[in-house]
């Protein structure tokens, strides 16, 4: 039979390539047996609400304010409404040009822009122009726009952390670039070795690639480790050396679950750095209102500050911006909101700061149970979820599970992942979706499970993976560490 237009055969071959793990088989399969009935416990994806998690009182307010303005001219609104709340809506919507049914500037709200500049300069103690912030829906769709302006053919190479998060792979196969591999250690917490950068650099040039851009993931995802300040030092250093545009993916800056290393921005190591470094390097900043206490992911809010980028090229990501028209705009008054919360004194600070912290800090426990949950069992070992949402275990495979997993045609992890499923419902993400050194094998987990839940799925867990490895264990040749 004649192909069509659009047939299999003739698709984009860059996205057929193109994987994304963590909506991959393991979730089609868990949704085949939420249908079947079977309780699903949904940790592949780090996505709060859906796991229960309440959202925020206050800017829920303000947005039900915009979406609804009408309520602004009832007069019972002040009953329903906290003053602050009311102001606040009524701040935003003089912001736009017509309500949250108008397109706004491609690049988003000016007034809102100014809100965010003017929180990374509280933040980290440097300017910010509200001109290099652009408003986008999620993280996503700007780490999508600035490598689609890096990325001119399968010749230029970008640097991403193994294990990451396959936003970055999925995106550069799409635009049909080259991923060049630099690996986290392990065995030093996930820790990010320079040499190891220097290396990746080095093959990646003897094979004729042009690196061009380099990807930190801080906090990390999936490995969850926090970057200390000399580390993001070297990195920025490595990266005026050899030329690359730094894109530092900090969507995880709220959550910090120790206290050795609070959360500092690349941006801010850039500029404490100063002359040569401050000037030189180029370096992009991803934030998001999906993660932190927020946890807002289907509301689609984000932004990217760009440092050192030429205005030429500004304009022209400016113009790839307008061809989709606006952000979503009510994300971007949710995300003036995340930056310029209730303040000390205001009718509605109290309840907020209640809130976020019983947030944070129900995540910092659970992160904990979590690691420990992992580290009682038999075959796994688990590094402490320093930051971010991921628990991501290893877990070391005897041979005749490899050797299942072989028969049963799948990868060694997948397979385990699968059993891990069908047997308790907890529905995982194989560490293969992340990347992983060669015979050695992970699962990720989200620490977001309701923290009252938490004690019975790291039982089910423990029974679920003692048992497999005792059907499996024959004490010889395990995948090593
Ligand atoms: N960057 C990182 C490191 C992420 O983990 C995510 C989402 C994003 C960017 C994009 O988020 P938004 O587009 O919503 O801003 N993390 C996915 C994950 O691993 N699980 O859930 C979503």
């Amino acid at each position: 039979m004649a192909l069509k237009a659009l047939d299999y055969d003739t698709l984009n071959e860059n996205v057929k390539k193109c994987q994304y793990a963590v909506r991959g088989e393991l979730y089609l399969r868990a949704s085949e047996l939420q249908k079947e009935g079977k309780k699903i416990i949904f940790t592949n994806v780090g996505n709060p609400h859906a796991l229960g998690q309440k959202p925020l009182t206050f800017p829920r307010q303000v947005v039900a304010l915009c979406q609804a303005p009408f309520l602004l001219d009832d007069p019972n609104v002040g009953m329903l409404f906290p003053a602050d709340a009311i102001a606040r809506a009524k701040h935003y919507l003089s912001l736009t040009s017509g309500g949250l049914g108008a397109y706004s500037d491609s690049r988003g709200l000016p007034g809102v822009r100014k809100e965010v500049a003017e929180f990374i300069q509280r933040r980290d103690g440097y300017p910010s122009d509200p001109e290099l912030i652009f408003l986008t829906d999620g993280a996503s769709k700007g780490v999508m726009q600035i490598l689609n302006c890096v990325i001119r053919g399968d010749g230029d190479g970008i640097l991403v952390p193994v294990p990451q998060y396959p936003l970055y792979s999925a995106t550069i196969s799409l635009l049909g670039g080259t991923l060049v591999p630099y690996y986290l250690d392990e065995s030093q917490n996930w820790g990010l070795d320079v040499n190891n950068l220097r290396q990746s650099v080095a093959q990646a040039r003897s094979q004729g690639i042009t690196v061009r851009a380099m990807v930190i993931i801080n906090p990390g995802n999936p490995t969850g480790q926090c970057l200390s300040e000399a580390n993001i030092r070297e990195i920025l250093k490595f990266c005026y050396n050899e030329k690359l545009v730094l894109l530092g993916d900090e969507v995880y800056q709220q959550n910090i679950y120790q206290d050795e290393r609070p959360f500092i921005s690349s941006k801010k190591v850039l500029m404490e750095m100063g002359s040569p470094f401050s000037k030189g390097v180029q370096l992009v900043s991803f934030h998001t209102v999906s993660k932190g206490y927020w946890g807002e992911c289907g509301q689609r809010g984000g932004y990217f500050e760009m440092t050192n980028l030429p205005p030429r090229v500004v304009e022209e990501i400016y113009k790839v911006a307008s061809i989709a028209l606006s952000p979503n705009v009510s994300a971007q008054i949710l995300m003036g909101l995340m930056v310029s919360p209730p303040k000390p004194g205001d009718i509605s600070y109290d309840q907020f700061a209640r809130e976020s912290k019983g947030i944070l800090e129900s995540l910092r426990r659970r992160a904990r149970i979590m690691t420990d949950g992992f580290n009682s069992c038999k075959n796994v070992v688990c590094n402490f979820t320093e930051g971010a949402m991921y628990s991501f275990p290893q877990i070391r495979l005897p041979p005749g599970a490899i050797q299942a997993a072989k028969q049963a045609g799948k990868v060694p992890d997948v397979f385990y992942c699968l059993k891990l499923l069908e047997a308790t419902g907890i529905s995982t993400v194989p560490g293969s979706g992340f990347g992983q050194k060669e015979g050695v094998f992970h699962l990720r987990t989200t620490i977001l499970p309701a923290e009252e839940e938490m004690p019975e799925i790291m039982d089910s867990f423990k029974k679920f993976n003692d048992e497999f490895m005792t059907q499996y264990d024959n004490n010889v040749g395990y995948s090593r560490m």
